[in-house]
């Protein structure tokens, strides 16, 4: 991932994501635009993981990114894994404690490793992600903590801070909150939870965002797509 380039996510949630239903996606007609495909989940249940990339492996060569829940999601099939640190929340077990059990098992897998900041933003509802971690989220409306929390995870050398509402939220992260964390770091940011129209990309794009995220909405209309590299494409660099 690259600084400066407008880059599209789809999420996958192993556990929704019946064959047909990955048909349609990656025989969408604009799916060549798509950048990545993070696959995994809060909560996932044993297996589908490992079947849902051996199925995703069949129909493309995108990359296969973990977008992992627990360490039970790591799987060498992908590519890489977003080893997230839950930055914005003060549960250790998911700042350190799971990265400790899975160290061993992550150096065997080859997977590529993208030391990631995960900083959850409020986005109206309680999320499965802040509901399963115990912790809370950074209000809308305090963008000043969530830019020290994204400076500090830089500092901490996070090669990456993503900015989650978590799946399903109400709202996106505003435009004030993305744009002053995007100010702070110079890593990508990747912005996801709550995206559901082209405006809302377009919106969290103009503010800063790297790489946009959107998972709910895709399961629920796949021509969304459409609207998705639509937004990409105006920051389309010539
Ligand atoms: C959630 O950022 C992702 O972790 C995507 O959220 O499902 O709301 O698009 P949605």
């Amino acid at each position: 991932m690259r600084a400066n380039q407008k880059m599209v996510a789809v999420l996958i949630d192993p556990d929704k994501s019946a064959d047909h239903q990955l048909d349609t996606l990656v025989f969408h007609p604009n799916f060549d635009q798509v950048d990545f495909l993070f696959v995994g989940g809060s909560l996932v249940t044993d297996g589908s993981m490992k079947t849902c990339l051996a199925e995703l492996k069949k129909r493309t060569n995108k990359p296969l990114i973990i977008f992992p829940g627990s360490p039970n999601q790591i799987d060498d099939q992908a590519d890489a894994i977003l080893l997230l640190s839950l930055i914005s929340g003060r549960n250790s077990d998911l700042l350190i404690g799971r990265h400790v059990e899975s160290a061993h098992k992550l150096k065997r897998s080859g997977l590529e490793i993208l030391a990631t900041g995960y900083i959850l933003i409020d986005g109206g509802r309680t999320t499965t992600v802040s509901y399963i971690s115990g912790t809370t989220p950074i209000p809308q409306d305090k963008p000043g903590i969530a830019a020290a929390t994204a400076l500090a995870g830089s500092q901490l050398g996070k090669k990456l801070i993503y900015l989650d509402c978590g799946s399903g939220a109400h709202h996106h992260a505003s435009p004030q909150l993305i744009a002053a964390v995007k100010n702070e770091v110079d890593t990508p940011v990747i912005v996801g939870g709550g995206i559901k129209t082209r405006e809302d990309a377009e919106t969290v794009f103009t503010a800063g965002a790297d790489v946009v995220v959107v998972g709910n909405k895709l399961e629920d209309n796949p021509e969304f797509l459409t609207e998705l590299v639509k937004a990409k494409a105006r920051f389309a660099v010539r």
